[in-house]
Formats: C-alpha cells, structure tokens, sequence
C-alpha cells in the first residue's frame, strides 16, 4: 500500500518508515525490479537507519519471531485432529457419489488392546473373559432353589422350598446363572473326591459362567402330564397318604415295606414338574413321618431304587439336606444285606433290626438286584465321604465281572449268595431279573466320568451276545425284537421290561459307542411302540411273542392269556425320551403323547389315581385292577414330562445319568 503522508513529508530521522513508494525507489535510482538491485537497495536503506531505528527494528522481528513459534506450537494438536477427521471423513465417503450408506459406523472404530490392559481383565476392550470352572470340596449338586419366581410365573408359582435369607453374595452367584424351580439349568457340582465322613451340607455353588438362557416354556403337552400327576396324587393323598401304594378303585392302599414308597418315588418328579405345593406337602411328610427304624423286612433292590435313588436325586435338585440324611440313614439300614458268605447281598434286609436274608425258598438272589444299586451305593459314599458303600457294591461287580457261566456277555438271571455263582445257568433274557445288569454297566461308567474300562467292556461284550443270540425279526412287519434263549432254544417272547434297552443303547451311542448301537435303539424302540400300536387298547401288554413266520390275518405282536395286563411301567416312554432328546425326531414325541393319552383312557380312575388293567386286549372292559405302582409317578409320568419338553437343560443328560427308577444323579465328571 502507498501512503500519501509519506509522499507529502520529508523523511525525519527519529521516524521509522519501511514503506517505500514505487515513485520513491524510481526516484532513488531507478527502478529495474531485479533481485540485486532490491538487496542493494534494502541494505542502503538498512544503512541509512539511525542505531535506534534499526535496534527497534531488529526487537520487532524478534517479538514477532518468538509469537510466531508459540502460536504454532498450541495450534499443533488441533491441527492434527482436523487432517485426521478430515481422513476419516474421507473413509466414510460413499465410493458412489450420492449414495448414502446404510449403515453409517456410530460406533468407535475398534482401539488395539493395550499390553498393560491384560493385568486388569476388566479393562480389556476384548470379550470378558470366562470365569475358570471352579470344584468345589463336597459333592452335592448345585442347589437352585427357586430364587427367580417372577420370571417363571407364568408357568407355576414357582416360590421357593428352602427358605433362606438372600445374601448379597448368593444374589450375585444366582445372576450368574438361570434358576428354575423345575430342576432346569440346574448345575451338578461334580467332584470325584471324597468328603469327609460327615454329611456335608449343602454349600455355596462354585459355577461356571453361562449365558444366561430364557426358561423355556412349559408346552400343552407337559401341562397334560402335570395335570395327570395331580390327578394321580390326588387320589394317592386322599386314601393312601403315608402309605406304599394307592388302591385307587377301593380307595385305600397297600403296604409293602411301609415306607410311604410312592410318595418318596415321586418326589423328584413333582420337582422336576414344579409342582410346588405337592412338594412341599411331601417334603413335610418325609420330615415328620418317614421313620426307618422299623422292624420291616424290604427288598434290597426295591428300597435302593425307589427309596435311596429317590432320596439322593431330591437332595441334588433341591439342595434341602433333609434328604440327604434319610438317604444317609436308609443306605446305612441296608448294609447288612452285604453280610454273606460270598459279598453277593441278600434279597431282604430288616432295617429296623439290622438282618438280613435271602428268600424263604432259596439262598439265591436276583442278577439284575445285585448289579443294579451300584449307582446310588457310589453316590452315598461320593456325599458321605464314607467309602463302604461303594466298596460293598463295587465288590459285587468284580466278582461277576469274574464268573464263567456268561454267554458272549449275557447273564444268567440268578446268583447264590454262598457260593458266589451263578445258577439256573443256560437261561438269558434282557428282561426280568437280568435287565438292570446290563442298563448299570453302561450307566456306572459314564456316572464315573468313562473311566472304569471293565464295565464298558462287558457292557459291549454282552450287546454283541444280545445281537448274536437275542436277535430276531418278526412277521410280517419285520420288527427287529429281543427275544430269550433257554438251553440253546430261542424264544420269541419279549417282555416290555426290555423297552429299557432302546434307551440305553441311544445313550451308549450319545456317549461316544458305536453308531451300529443306534441303528439297533432305532429299530427296537419301533418294536416297543408296535408293543401299544398292535393292541386295541393302545397299551401295552406285560409280555408279547412276536411272530416269526408270516400268517394271514396275524400281526406281528401275540398276546397270551396271562401276560395281558399292564402295570403302567415306564420302559417304552423311557426310551422314547431318550430317543427324542438324541435325534430331534418329533414322532418319538408324538408316539409318547398316544400312549399318555391311552393310559388316561383305560386306566384314569375318576376318583382320583390310576390303576393298573388286566387286559389290554379288551377296550370295553380293560379290567382294572386297583393298584397304582409308584413307578407311575417316579418313572412314566417323569419321562412323559421330560420326552415332551424341548429344553435339553431339564436334566441334561451329559449331566445327570437316571437310575433305573428314574431318579436323576450326578454324572461324576461330566462330558
Ligand atoms: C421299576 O421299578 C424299575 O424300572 C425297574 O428297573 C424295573 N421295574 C420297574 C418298572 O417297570
């Protein structure tokens, strides 16, 4: 810029002026624009500044120098910001102008784990990691009682049994994991080492972190299993209360061991179907009234089955130590069966006096009775932490384990209890009195956690003796059976006591067996439901023959005379659960749902319970013959409610291994 002030007055020497006119400079000696000629001319200029001017000049330059270098060091960042939002900026553009993107990121772009952050896990922008799964001394299962009633109230009242004060500690723990009144998601804290001797009580669970799952709803067809519980117990509180088994006709009951079995039996089941109320009721009884000092001769199978299964089981799901310690007192009362010549255990024990015996016409016992409490005696001892238990039924599988009289596997039915041998040699059936045998080989080992070989062995062992003398097919469906061999004569009689091995087999097979198991488990659980499917009734008869040669008019199933009466046993629906939970294959559900329905056709009495018939042949007169067995409720009705369910978590079976009355126990170290 020109300044007119400067054109008009002459030059003063205590004035600065840098500011030069073109005028001037032409003036001053012409003006050529070259760069020497503007040095030149500067540097006359500088030269002609008095020493103030030029001081005050070169104080200039300084003060604006050193502002300049503090301003770009403070504007630095945010300069730095805006090239590097102006980058991403860019990143975000759409590669086609004029299209938006659909989803525009939101979220910050992904920061790198810094190295330190792994001291501090819960500053990793990584995902949580899972907590360790922790064991724990005792080995009583995870006890959920039902804490989370609101969520589940849709389905029951699902209020607790064990009434304790929520600790902060506990609330935490419960978040951790989804609780449910029925037994779902409940957690087996699984440790194969022994306590000490005393019963422990049930304790804090240490659990493993899972995503907590959604409750899966209760389905139509499990409320109509409920609703024919209730309507069983019904008749079994109003005239059989406190007593072994109901007479739902007569209105009364029978005794056999005086023990209140049906009401022990079905224990667990009411858990497992949350019926809350009848639990508690139950639970009160076995707290007030369940005596076992009583001069009372019981079976030993029967009792550990039905009474020290279903204790034991009732004790993992609820966590109430109450059962614990009848378990503990009922285990202990059917010791002295063990008290043999040969370790083989007596049939009888009075438990009030501590005797025991075997049957009044023999001294043999039953293969199936004494290979199949193996379960329940392991699992007391595991709780107790008192090892006779174990060791007493643990010796009884060794010694069979060593006795000729096998047949590529198979059993005969009897065992004396002198000598320790078999008798009635020659005879093998997978039915009565040697079922059991083979479903605890299986069931020991994968309770063990699949490390005890020599019951795995004979368990294949003897499958492969029942592919090789026990299998046949029948006419003119070919159904495949499992038919008996008596002194090298086979026999095309099947009780429905073996629908237990489709079942077995499948859980073999789920268990890591060969696959050829589950083709077999396929096939005869088709057999099994033939068994109903063939009958007028729709249910099954005790025993069938199956055809093996094809006759017009004929079926596959025949029926005699004495074996058409039908106890309401679980074996069929059993294996159809076990079916269902393997393969996903819906007609297993859909055959279970005929047969629950069949059962409350012939045999619902109106008053109250269910009664066993005599004739499955005859629609309209089945012949009842007033008696509830308490497998109803421990077995059918637990495995209807549990085939009709979706939730594998509702006694998932990589957890719990069943009894063969049906009572859920710990798997000791779980798949
Ligand atoms: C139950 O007591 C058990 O399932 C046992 O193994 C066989 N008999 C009945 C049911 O049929």
């Amino acid at each position: 810029m020109y300044s007119a002030a400067a054109a008009a007055s002459p030059p003063r020497r205590d004035f600065i002026s840098v500011t030069l006119s073109p005028e001037e400079a032409v003036r001053a000696g012409g003006y050529n624009n070259s760069k020497a000629w503007r040095r030149r001319s500067c540097w006359r200029k500088w030269k002609q500044l008095s020493r103030l001017q030029r001081s005050i000049v070169l104080f200039l330059f300084a003060f604006l120098a050193v502002c300049g270098v503090i301003s770009y060091t403070s504007m630095g960042e945010p300069w730095k910001s805006l090239t590097n939002k102006s980058l991403d900026d860019q990143r975000m553009e759409p590669e086609v102008p004029g299209l938006k993107l659909a989803n525009p990121a939101v979220l910050p772009a992904p920061q790198k784990a810094d190295v330190n952050l792994g001291k501090y896990p819960e500053l990793s922008p990584q995902k949580p990691p899972k907590l360790p799964h922790v064991r724990r001394g005792p080995s009583n299962l995870q006890i959920k009682p039902p804490w989370r009633d609101v969520r589940l109230k849709t389905q029951h009242d699902t209020s607790r049994i064990v009434e304790e004060p929520v600790q902060p500690d506990k609330e935490e723990q419960m978040e951790k994991s989804v609780i449910s009144w029925r037994g779902a998601v409940i957690e087996p804290d699984q440790t194969a080492e022994p306590p000490s001797s005393k019963i422990k009580e049930p304790e804090k669970q240490s659990v493993e972190a899972e995503d907590p799952k959604e409750p899966v709803p209760i389905n139509e067809r499990q409320m109509a299993v409920m609703e024919a519980f209730r309507h069983a117990w019904k008749g079994y509180k109003d005239f059989a209360w406190g007593h072994d088994e109901l007479k739902p006709l007569s209105k009364s009951y029978s005794e056999w061991f005086g023990l209140g079995l049906t009401l022990i039996d079905a224990l667990d089941t009411m858990w497992i179907l949350g019926l809350k109320e009848e639990f508690e009721e139950a639970r009160k009884w076995v707290a007030n009234d369940l005596v076992f000092d009583k001069n009372v001769d019981v079976n030993l199978f029967e009792s550990t089955i039905r009474i020290l299964g279903g204790l034991l089981s009732t004790y993992h799901l609820s966590g109430d130590s109450l059962f614990l310690e009848k378990a503990k007192d009922i285990g202990t009362r059917l010791m002295p069966a063990f008290n043999t010549p040969s370790k083989i255990p007596y049939s009888d024990v009075n438990i009030g006096r501590g005797t025991a015996h075997p049957p009044r016409w023999t001294s043999d016992s039953t293969v199936a009775e004494v290979t199949s409490i193996q379960l329940e005696f392991r699992e007391l001892s595991r709780l107790t932490g008192d090892e006779k238990f174990q060791k007493a039924v643990d010796e009884v599988m060794k010694h069979v384990r060593t006795l000729s009289g096998k047949n590529d596997g198979l059993v005969p039915m009897f065992i004396n209890t002198n000598s320790g041998q078999f008798t009635h040699l020659g005879v093998y059936t997978l039915g009565a009195r040697a079922d059991s045998y083979y479903e605890y080989l299986l069931k020991q080992w994968i309770q063990g956690g699949k490390k005890e070989n020599e019951l795995l062995e004979d368990y294949m062992r003897a499958i492969e003796g029942v592919k090789k003398h026990l299998l046949q097919r029948s006419q003119p469906k070919k159904l495949t059976f499992v038919g008996e061999l008596a002194h090298g004569h086979f026999s095309a009689k099947m009780d429905h006591l073996v629908c237990f091995l489709p079942g077995t087999l499948a859980l073999g097979a789920h268990n890591g067996l060969t696959a050829d198991h589950m083709k077999l488990a396929e096939a005869l659980i088709e057999t099994c439901y033939q068994m109903y499917a063939q009958v007028e009734t729709g249910l099954s008869p005790e025993i069938v023959h199956f055809n093996l040669h094809a006759q017009k008019g004929h079926k596959d199933v025949e029926i005699k005379p004495a074996d058409r009466h039908n106890l309401l046993r679980p074996e069929t629906v059993e294996s159809l659960f076990y079916m269902y939970r393997f393969t996903g294959d819906k007609k297993y559900q859909d055959w279970g749902w005929e047969i629950l329905q069949n059962f409350n056709k012939y045999t619902r009495v109106p008053t109250g319970g269910y009664t066993s018939i005599n004739n499955v042949q005859n629609p309209s007169n089945p012949e009842p013959r007033d008696k509830m067995e308490s497998f109803f409720l421990g077995e059918t009705l637990k495995y209807m409610f549990l085939l009709f369910s979706d939730d594998i978590d509702l006694i998932n079976l990589d957890k719990y291994v069943f009894n063969t009355e049906a009572h859920p126990l710990p798997i000791w170290v779980p798949a």
